[in-house]
């Protein structure tokens, strides 16, 4: 086997971590809705998988691509921070203009990866400034949106936010010294993507999933009371509307 068959083994096995505790969600009366989280890492797991098969893969400016890897980001980096801007409490038109910027932005990434430089660098920089415009709606208005939230909402949104923030900094960064500089190789590259991509979806949805009881009790209980360390969580949402 191919050492880089086994990069992509470990990362189908590590998305399918996520997969449970996102499940686990599907159709919970939390109040918010995470019926869709579980695409997060199923989405990624699937593609993952075909990679491992080397399914989709293409040779540009002679360097080995995965298309899988720029769907699954055209799928799933929309939901992440879509996903975001939900738990931040975010108008319907932030969270979905914030969504289509960074669809735009893996759109972009994956022109740039298509074609050779100087074209390559017009499409990066393009994607680079779907990125930023990322970065300022949720520094901005998402993180404004927040704070008009339950103090356990936006705990949870502050933390997402920051860690989509810092974490996604990486990507621009080492797709110049892949694809872009090609300084280094794809196999190089397909290790440091799978670990990132990993971080970025699992941990994710955990945190998500760890705070699921508060949506419960905020929602439906208190709308203007931080109730969350009371410890009252396991009465459920039906106890604690009669309790209202
Ligand atoms: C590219 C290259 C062009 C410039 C920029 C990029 C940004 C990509 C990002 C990807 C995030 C992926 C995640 C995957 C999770 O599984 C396309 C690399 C700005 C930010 C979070």
């Amino acid at each position: 086997m191919e050492p880089i068959t086994i990069v992509y083994v470990v990362g189908t096995l590590g998305m399918l971590v996520g997969i449970p505790p996102a499940l686990s969600l599907v159709g919970d009366e939390v109040g918010i809705d995470f019926d869709y989280l579980w695409a997060i890492p199923g989405i990624a797991a699937l593609m993952y998988l075909l990679m491992a098969f080397d399914i989709g893969s293409v040779q540009f400016q002679g360097y080995h691509v995965p298309i899988p890897r720029y769907i699954d980001w055209a799928l799933t980096t929309p939901l992440l921070v879509g996903y975001t801007a939900y738990v931040a409490g975010a108008s319907r038109s932030a969270t979905v203009g914030i969504a289509l910027a960074d669809f735009l932005m893996i759109a972009f990434g994956a022109g740039a990866v298509a074609t050779g430089p100087p074209t390559q660098w017009v499409f990066y920089g393009l994607s680079s400034l779907c990125h930023i415009g990322i970065l300022v709606g949720l520094y901005g208005p998402v993180r404004r949106s927040a704070l008009n939230e339950p103090p356990s909402h936006r705990r949870l949104a502050r933390l997402l936010l920051n860690y989509i923030g810092f974490l996604w900094l990486a990507y621009p960064l080492v797709w110049v010294f892949g694809p872009g500089l090609q300084w280094v190789d794809a196999a190089g590259i397909a290790v440091i993507i799978t670990y990132l991509d990993v971080t970025a979806k699992v941990p994710f949805v955990y945190f998500i999933y760890r705070a699921r009881k508060n949506f419960v009790q905020v929602q439906e209980a208190v709308p203007d009371d931080d109730l969350s360390e009371t410890g009252a969580s396991e009465s459920g949402p039906a106890v604690a509307v009669t309790a209202t």
